[in-house]
């Protein structure tokens, strides 16, 4: 028997993408971690706490392989790091003399440490080899980028969550985050408002967890309406005379525009609840009561997460909701909420990252002209592509009218295959290029593709620091627990091997610990790197809230908004000079197409919204046998809808629509609105021998176009679904 002192705790941390950075304690014996233990203030959810089985899965990717069947088979053999090296720099060449750089697609994301996080390193090495061709738009919200820039000037709007305790009526719209961690204090904080008599109302075409919980109401609405709820709330305030005059003079410019929208002025269409009960499927007086209530309880706390925004005119309902919190002055206030883009601790973006470059290919080329052309908004270049339009810009290239022909792409740290639109154009794009390199832990649906395929470590073998997301005032320490398992490296350590190969001088000059300490020096907060290091968190203790906009409410005279006109700009110049009644000036509702009047809902008569799981992050830990027995992926449909199919709870069930097919196990449930069905997102891409998806990846269904703002559209789709 050995000795309980042998036992070794490392401190380190949950570096995955969401926006939980739970501090660990690794229990360490002989090299393996043999226990995870959370922190008790910050508590790891289950996914943090069943990291051992997903680090030591027996599926990792043990070392570098290079295709042997065709590619999408998945046939593999295995070849050395030199071998591998030297194939991945010579077709990196290849290509760049024959094609130029912009011939060469870069892709990665990942988990989220500072130094290792984020396809950084993969960035900064091809951008010192001469650029690459990458997408624009953010996945998750670019919808709320969009609205916040261009109704604040800036994307940083939130507060931090310990300001949830101050509200006495909670508009959770479209937000999850029982579920859905956004950052990991979220549930307590809203728990303290709940028990403090606070009202929280979830308006969701699900009854989620949150709901189940925590809410005093629930109100479901159709998948793509919330614009038109949230602009007949306007109307009921307008009508009543409930919105706050004097916030909106002081702070706003455009509201006469947007009320002469809202009463019907400007297009003879009075936006009533009335009106609005038939689109959103949100009885009238439910749609008057919630605008009362937001007009006269304060302060008040909209969140307008952003599920809703990933869809078509997504814009419209963040821009919308940012209307409705200036109409009741909850902007700037303690208890309040901008219900922009949420973010509030700003110092993560001021903190010095290993440095990425610059990329030739997107700065030799004009901005985007349909770009809001505002100094925070994220590179504007022409040469990017939407990240919807990838796989189509692959397939069409210069004679489809994008900017480049594509030959190359290299995928590190993302699963592009399984998480952009329409996965069946995936196949098809990624089979007509010359070359492919991914770097991965395991063989997902993207590695599959790869002509040379390279093991990567976890967060738990190599040394990261991390911020929680929203402005969560602590950063972790994540120490290395064990040795990389296998023949794995660091992304960085592949990129470091690969440069010489390539040219390239001066790639990483610096150790891990290094780059990390300079991280560290500039965040101003933590004063000593090695008692950070030691305790593996460490927390800024805050006065009081941070409240996005409070200077500005408070003395206007010398603090603007950092828009052109220095107010919140409910009418915005920037959009009227894009001269795109898509993207209109003020917030419009807009009808969607895929939604339950599109005449193809004769054929595909049920939405599909795909939300994110409890147990896993996207793809990432699917493979989780402890994870998988607790939530098995299945498409959720309301009883109503399945008795009309024959349909019982368990059944295996047909889903389909004009671009793909899935056979998965239906969840006959209350808990979802009827006409809309439920997919988690990162279901596994399986498509068995028919193409037939098994693994309940909702991609395949989802067009790939994208929200006349660059809002990714996952929530806009029709299906069917039927008995087997
Ligand atoms: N456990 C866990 N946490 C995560 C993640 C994860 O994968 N797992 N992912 C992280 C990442 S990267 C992100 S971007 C965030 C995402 O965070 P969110 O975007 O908030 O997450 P979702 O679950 O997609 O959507 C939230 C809710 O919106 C509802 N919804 C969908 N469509 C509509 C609609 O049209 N109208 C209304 N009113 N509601 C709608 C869904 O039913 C769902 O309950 O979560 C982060 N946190
Ligand atoms: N239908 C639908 N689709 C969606 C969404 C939705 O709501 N609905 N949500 C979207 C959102 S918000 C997001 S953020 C995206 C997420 O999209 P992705 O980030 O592409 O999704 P993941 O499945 O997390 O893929 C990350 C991959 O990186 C690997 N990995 C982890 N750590 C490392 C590392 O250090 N190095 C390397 N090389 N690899 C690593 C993991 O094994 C995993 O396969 O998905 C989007 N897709
Ligand atoms: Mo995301």
């Amino acid at each position: 028997m050995r000795s309980k002192s042998e036992v070794k705790i490392v401190p380190t941390a949950c570096l995955h993408d969401c926006g939980g950075r739970c501090p660990l304690k690794g229990h360490v014996k002989e090299g393996v971690i043999i226990r995870i233990e959370g922190d008790e203030r910050y508590r790891a959810c289950l996914r943090g706490r069943s990291l051992r089985q997903r680090v030591y899965h027996p599926d990792r990717l043990k070392y570098p392989m290079k295709r042997v069947g065709a590619r999408g088979e998945g046939r593999f053999e295995r070849i050395s790091w030199d071998q591998s090296l030297d194939i991945i720099a010579g077709e990196l060449k290849r290509v760049k003399a024959n094609h130029g750089n912009s011939a060469i697609l870069y892709g990665g994301s990942g988990n989220a440490g500072l130094l290792h996080g984020g396809g950084r390193a993969g960035y900064r090495l091809i951008n010192m080899f001469g650029g690459c061709t990458t997408s624009w738009g953010n996945v998750s919200n670019e919808g709320s980028i969009f609205a916040s820039i261009s109704t604040y000037g800036t994307m940083w709007t939130g507060n931090t969550r310990d300001d949830l305790a101050n509200s006495r009526l909670l508009i959770l719209w479209g937000w999850n985050p029982a579920d859905t961690i956004w950052d990991t204090g979220t549930s307590f904080y809203l728990a303290q408002a709940k028990e403090a008599g606070s009202r929280i109302v979830c308006v969701d075409p699900r009854y989620t967890n949150t709901t189940a919980t925590l809410a005093t109401q629930w109100i479901p609405i159709l998948p793509g309406t919330d614009a038109a709820m949230l602009i007949a709330m306007a109307y009921v305030m307008i009508r009543d005379n409930l919105q706050d005059q004097r916030f909106l003079d002081t702070y706003t410019i455009g509201f006469d525009q947007f009320r002469d929208y809202v009463t019907g002025v400007e297009d003879g269409v009075p936006k009533t609840p009335q009106w609005a009960e038939p689109i959103t499927g949100v009885p009238a007086p439910t749609i008057e009561n919630l605008a009362r209530e937001y007009a006269t309880i304060k302060p008040a706390f909209l969140i307008a997460s952003w599920g809703p925004g990933r869809s078509a005119y997504g814009e419209q309902y963040h821009r919308a909701a940012i209307t409705l919190a200036a109409m009741t002055g909850n902007v700037g206030i303690h208890g309040g909420n901008a219900a922009g883009w949420e973010w509030a601790y700003a110092s993560t973006p001021d903190m010095t990252r290993m440095p990425v470059g610059k990329n030739r290919v997107l700065a030799d080329a004009p901005p985007r002209k349909d770009s809001l052309a505002h100094p925070s908004a994220p590179n504007p270049s022409s040469a990017r592509i939407h990240g919807s339009k990838v796989w189509d810009a692959i397939l069409e290239g210069k004679a489809g009218g994008y900017p480049v022909d594509i030959k190359l792409a290299y995928f590190m740290g993302s699963n592009p295959v399984n998480q952009l639109l329409n996965t069946n154009k995936a196949v098809e794009a990624l089979k007509k290029l010359e070359f492919i390199a991914v770097h991965e832990q395991f063989m997902s649906a993207t590695a599959r593709f790869a002509d040379v395929l390279l093991p990567v470590n976890t967060f738990l073998e190599r040394e990261d620091v991390g911020v929680p997301w929203l402005g969560a005032p602590y950063y972790v320490y994540a120490n290395k627990a064990i040795e990389s398992l296998y023949e794995s490296k660091s992304d960085l350590e592949i990129c470091t091997e690969l440069a010489p190969r390539l040219g390239i001088e001066g790639y990483n000059d610096k150790t891990d610990e290094e780059w990390l300490r300079e991280i560290v020096a500039s965040s101003n907060d933590i004063p000593n790197y090695e008692e950070f290091k030691r305790k593996g968190i460490h927390r800024v203790e805050l006065e009081e809230a941070l409240v996005s906009f409070k200077k500005q409410i408070e003395d206007p005279e010398n603090n603007p908004f950092p828009t052109p006109s220095g107010k919140i700009e409910i009418y915005s110049q920037l959009l009227a000079d894009l001269n795109n009644p898509e993207v209109p000036p003020i917030p419009k509702y807009i009808e969607a197409w895929e939604g339950p009047r599109d005449p193809l809902a004769t054929k595909y008569p049920l939405q599909l919204i795909s939300t994110h799981l409890k147990r896993r992050v996207h793809t990432q830990f699917d493979n989780v046998p402890w994870l998988r027995d607790l939530e098995p992926q299945a498409v959720g449909i309301n009883s109503i809808d399945a008795q009309a199919r024959g349909i019982c709870n368990g059944d295996e069930v047909r889903v389909f629509n004009d671009l793909g097919e899935m056979i998965i196990r239906a969840e006959v449930t209350e808990r979802i609105m009827p006409g809309v069905v439920h997919l988690a997102e990162g279901g596994v891409f399986s498509p068995d021998e028919r193409g037939i998806d098994r693994g309940g990846c909702p991609n395949i269904f989802i067009r790939d176009r994208h929200s006349p703002g660059g809002a990714y559209y996952y929530n806009t789709v029709l299906v069917q679904v039927e008995k087997i």
